[in-house]
């Protein structure tokens, strides 16, 4: 029976699951998982769509399967065949028809009020989801702080009426996607699958629904999505794809850190050891660094937020720890993204309280020229660290106080699009702006 334990030829899964006909980009990369997958020959039959390349990487357990997609290539079942030792495996993978055109997709702006909230913290709706045996952590506790305590989906949807009373426009989660973590992973920001809803949270399909009603509603929703790190019970950690698949991937005998120190982007006299820590140095232990370099990890990045666009409707993406990630990389994303979506936004998060240091990461900057992010909007950061200081300080001095804020706001001429700042008060990582009771 020696045989049977090599090449099995199953496959787990492909990612995405599925794809959608008439993207601008002709190009589909398909992830294949399965034990021993690697040694398989593909084959494609379909009208419209051909086998541009396949790529086996270090690991034998993942195939990428490059397809070309013909301009007018009909919505169906495309008939790919894997073989192996002459035993065939037939897989059929669906194109669907989209249900809108790229340019009808508009992103939140600057007339939006944007509701922040923790969706496990938020409101529980459905008990029954609780707690979840093939997910860790398995159970919920509301007396621990960095446990699961329960909130979810359902939770969220039955609140929308509260939201339009409060007189709020859109609402930001913090990330929705599977983080079977241990530990405090209720945050959402170490990424165990980049297709799949959290089971506590709910399915894909409640995201859906939840994002159909709440536009009903007059409410956009915007995604919290993570390409710098995954989490580190991704299964790409626990097998590598390739060693180049993350940075620093020697983690065991040699863990780097970011020093989350973000200047080396702009310092003209920045050390390449600096920036290379900054840039490539992991978040967390939890949190492995993904290497945007490495184009076939960028591509997976780049079809998985358009796979979220199409699939559940979202009104924008806020993409976390922006400057930690690749700037070419990102920018790649950003250019692609802003021509099959050409009206929606996408904001990035890039923590630091100087308005010239925001103002370089927005789309057109001629701070970053030749250079350019690509990236809509930025978050006002500097409002937020004046706003923060002013509100304890009484005073009429320059420089204190209310003229605090004022002195921040006259940095707008250096944004390319200032209408595309976004102010804010508090958010997940900060104390919150009215303080603590304790
Ligand atoms: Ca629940
Ligand atoms: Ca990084």
């Amino acid at each position: 029976m020696v045989a049977a334990m090599h090449a099995t030829g199953k496959i787990d899964k492909i990612e995405p699951s599925f794809w959608y006909v008439g993207m601008k980009n002709p190009e589909l990369q398909l992830m294949v998982y399965g034990e021993n997958i690697a040694s398989s020959d593909v084959s494609v039959r379909y009208p419209g769509v051909s086998l541009s390349s396949v790529i086996k990487l270090e690991s034998p357990n993942y195939l990428l399967v490059y397809l070309t997609l013909d301009k007018d290539v009909k919505a169906g079942k495309v008939e790919l065949t894997f073989t192996q030792k002459n035993k065939k495996n037939i897989k059929y993978y669906e194109l669907k028809q989209r249900s809108k055109k790229g340019c009808e997709r508009i992103g939140f702006d600057a007339s939006d009020v944007l509701y922040m909230l923790m969706p496990d913290r938020f409101a529980n709706g459905n008990q029954n989801n609780d707690n979840n045996k093939t997910l860790s952590p398995a159970t919920t506790d509301r007396q621990d702080p960095n446990a699961r305590h329960g909130g979810d989906l359902a939770g969220i949807q039955n609140h929308l009426d509260y939201f339009n009373n409060l007189g709020v426009t859109a609402l930001w989660f913090t990330p929705v996607l599977e983080n079977s973590m241990n530990g405090g992973s209720y945050h959402g920001y170490a990424t165990t699958n980049y297709y799949k809803v959290d089971s506590r949270l709910g399915t894909n399909d409640e995201y859906k629904g939840l994002i159909d009603k709440a536009h009903e509603k007059g409410l956009k929703i915007v995604m919290d999505m993570i390409f710098n790190h995954c989490g580190s019970e991704h299964p790409w950690l626990i097998d590598m794809p390739s060693h180049d698949w993350f940075n620093f991937p020697d983690y065991e005998k040699n863990f780097v850190q970011t020093n989350f120190k973000l200047t080396p982007h702009i310092d003209p006299y920045a050390s390449d050891y600096d920036f290379k820590t900054m840039n490539d140095g992991w978040f967390v232990r939890t949190m492995p660094d993904l290497n945007q370099r490495n184009p076939h990890v960028l591509r997976y990045l780049i079809q998985n937020s358009f796979w979220w666009i199409e699939y559940a409707g979202i009104d924008g993406i806020r993409m976390d720890t922006y400057p930690y990630a690749d700037f070419d990389a990102m920018a790649k994303w950003m250019k692609e993204l802003n021509e099959e979506y050409p009206n929606f936004n996408v904001v990035g998060e890039s923590w630091n309280t100087e308005p010239a240091y925001t103002a370089y990461w927005q789309k057109d900057s001629k701070l970053a020229a030749p250079r350019n992010s690509n990236l809509k909007t930025v978050m006002d950061f500097s409002f937020f660290d004046k706003m923060n200081q002013a509100k304890n300080e009484e005073s009429n001095e320059d420089g204190k106080g209310l003229n605090r804020i004022y002195n921040s706001f006259v940095y707008d001429f250096l944004y390319p699009n200032p209408l595309s700042v976004m102010a804010f008060l508090d958010n997940h990582d900060t104390n919150r702006f009215f303080g603590r009771w304790e």
